[in-house]
C-alpha cells in the first residue's frame, strides 16, 4: 500500500469540492450522448414544481472558471457536462428530483423543523453503540434505490461510463473518492483539483456531505433520528475505540477481527487511483478489505492543546487558501487532522479509500465539531465565508461535484442552523 498517499496528495492538490447526491438513476440509466436532461418527476410534476419544490433550469450553476487543462475531466464544471438541464430546488429542498428535504427540516411539505443529536461515542451506553453500528451496516448493505455511482472514467472514455447501485453508506465512499482523486485523461493524472481538501471549502465540503449521509442513512433505515457520534482523539494517545465495541480490533496486517462487522465489509473503491475505477469487481469477494494499522506510523494523536492553538487562531482562513496558509484555524486544523489519518495507516492514509473505514466519520465527526465551535466562538455567518480564488472552494462555489448547488458559504454558520446538535456531555 502506498502509505504516505494521504500526505502527498494534501501536498499537491490545491482546489476542492463536492455537492451531494450524484446521480439519479432514472436520468442515467439508458442514455448514451451527453449532455442529457435530469429533470425527473415529483408526484407526477416535473422537479415538483406544482408541490413548489423546484423547477428544471438550462445550466442553472454558474461556476468559477477552473484552469484550463482539466476541462477533458466530466467533473469539470459540474455536473455540466452530463446533465444540460436539473432540477433548481427551493431553499427547503434537495435531491435530483427536489424529492428530499435540505437538512434540518422534514415533513411532508419539508416545512417541519428536525434536530438530531450527535454525541460522544465513549458517553453513549453499549446499546446506543451497537444501534450506531447495527444501523451503519445496514446502511453498508442496503442498495440505494434512486441513486447510482459511477465507475468511470473521464470525458475522453466515456465509453466506458458505467452507472451501478451502491449501498447507502458506498454512495458516499464514492462521494469522497469522485471529489479527490486526480483529473485524468488516460495514463495522465492532474492532481491539481480537490474538491474536498487542501482549501478553504475544506470544512464545509465535509459538513455538507456528512449530513447527506446521515440523512440517507436515516431515509434507508427508517431512523428517522440516526445521526453520527464523534470520536474525541484529542483526548487519547491512542484509539480506544479500535475494539470489538466500537469499530473493531484490528491484527498485525491491519485487517479486522471477525468478530466484528466491519471485518465483513470490502471497499467499493480500490486502490486503482490512476484509472478511476470504483466498483470493477463483479464479485464484492474480489475487493478489498478494510486495513488499519493505528499508531504504526508513529504519528501521534493531537492533543487538546495543538486543538485550542488552532481554534485561537485569528482569521478562518488566509490567502493563498492552501495549505502554506499561516494564521488560518482551517488550514491548522486541517493539518491536525490528516495527523489524525496519518497515525491510523492503511486505507485511513490514502485519501481516495479513507471513507471506506467508518473510522473515518467518527473522525471527521470530531473535526466538524471543532469547525463548529470556531464558528460559534467567532460568530461566522455566510459573509464572512473567505473570497477564496481556488477552484471549487470559493465562497460561491458549488460543493462540487453534487447535484443541486449548495454554495460553501452556506456551510458556514451553527450546524444547530442544519438541524444538528453536538452534546458533548
Ligand atoms: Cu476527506
Amino acid at each position: 500500500m502506498k502509505k504516505s498517499i494521504f500526505i502527498a496528495t494534501f501536498i499537491l492538490l490545491y482546489v476542492a469540492s463536492v455537492n451531494g447526491f450524484l446521480f439519479f438513476r432514472e436520468c442515467v440509466e439508458g442514455v448514451t450522448s451527453w449532455p442529457t436532461q435530469c429533470c425527473p418527476l415529483f408526484q407526477g410534476s416535473v422537479c415538483g414544481e406544482n408541490q413548489g419544490r423546484g423547477y428544471c433550469a438550462q445550466k442553472p450553476y454558474i461556476r468559477t472558471v477552473g484552469p484550463v487543462d482539466v476541462t477533458y475531466d466530466e467533473r469539470y464544471n459540474s455536473p455540466g457536462f452530463l446533465f444540460n438541464w436539473t432540477c433548481q430546488c427551493n431553499p427547503r429542498f434537495i435531491g435530483a428530483d427536489c424529492g428530499i428535504c435540505y437538512p434540518g427540516w422534514t415533513g411532508a411539505n419539508c416545512d417541519q423543523p428536525h434536530m438530531v443529536y450527535r454525541q460522544d461515542i465513549k458517553k453513549m451506553s453499549p446499546q446506543q453503540v451497537q444501534r450506531f453500528i447495527a444501523t451503519l451496516h445496514y446502511g453498508k448493505t442496503k442498495i440505494m434505490k434512486d441513486y447510482v455511482i459511477l465507475s468511470t472514467a473521464d470525458r475522453f472514455r466515456r465509453i466506458y461510463y458505467k452507472f451501478l447501485d451502491a449501498s447507502c453508506y458506498d454512495l458516499f465512499d464514492f462521494l469522497h473518492n469522485y471529489a479527490t482523486r486526480p483529473f485524468n485523461s488516460g495514463a495522465q493524472e492532474f492532481f491539481i483539483i480537490n474538491y474536498a481538501h487542501g482549501s478553504t471549502g475544506f470544512f464545509s465540503w465535509h459538513r455538507y456531505c456528512i449530513v447527506l449521509l446521515e440523512k440517507v442513512l436515516q431515509m434507508c433505515s427508517g431512523d428517522n433520528d440516526f445521526a453520527f457520534p464523534f470520536w474525541r482523539w484529542e483526548l487519547e494517545t491512542n484509539c480506544s475505540v479500535c475494539n470489538n465495541d466500537y469499530v473493531g480490533a484490528t491484527d498485525i496486517d491491519g485487517k479486522i477481527s471477525k468478530y466484528s462487522v466491519f471485518s465483513e465489509w470490502r471497499l467499493i473503491c480500490g486502490n486503482d487511483y490512476s484509472q478511476t475505477v470504483c466498483l470493477t469487481e463483479e464479485c464484492a469477494c474480489q475487493r478489498e478489505r478494510i486495513v488499519r494499522l493505528p499508531g504504526l506510523n508513529s504519528a501521534r494523536l493531537p492533543t487538546i492543546n495543538d486543538v485550542q492553538r488552532c481554534l485561537s487562531m485569528p482569521y478562518y482562513d488566509t490567502a493563498p487558501y492552501n495549505r502554506s496558509s499561516i494564521n488560518s484555524a482551517r488550514q491548522c486544523l486541517e493539518s491536525l487532522h490528516n495527523t489524525v489519518h496519518v497515525y491510523f495507516g492503511g486505507i485511513m492514509n490514502q485519501v481516495h479509500m479513507a471513507a471506506g473505514d467508518p473510522i473515518f466519520f467518527l473522525h471527521h465527526v470530531n473535526v466538524d465539531r471543532m469547525f463548529d465551535e470556531y464558528i460559534v466562538q467567532n460568530n461566522l455567518r455566510p459573509e464572512n465565508y473567505p473570497p477564496t480564488n481556488v477552484y471549487g472552494h470559493g465562497p460561491t462555489s458549488c460543493i462540487d461535484p453534487l447535484f443541486n448547488c449548495v454554495q460553501h458559504r452556506q456551510m458556514l454558520q451553527p450546524i444547530s442552523n442544519l438541524g444538528v446538535t453536538y452534546k458533548l456531555t
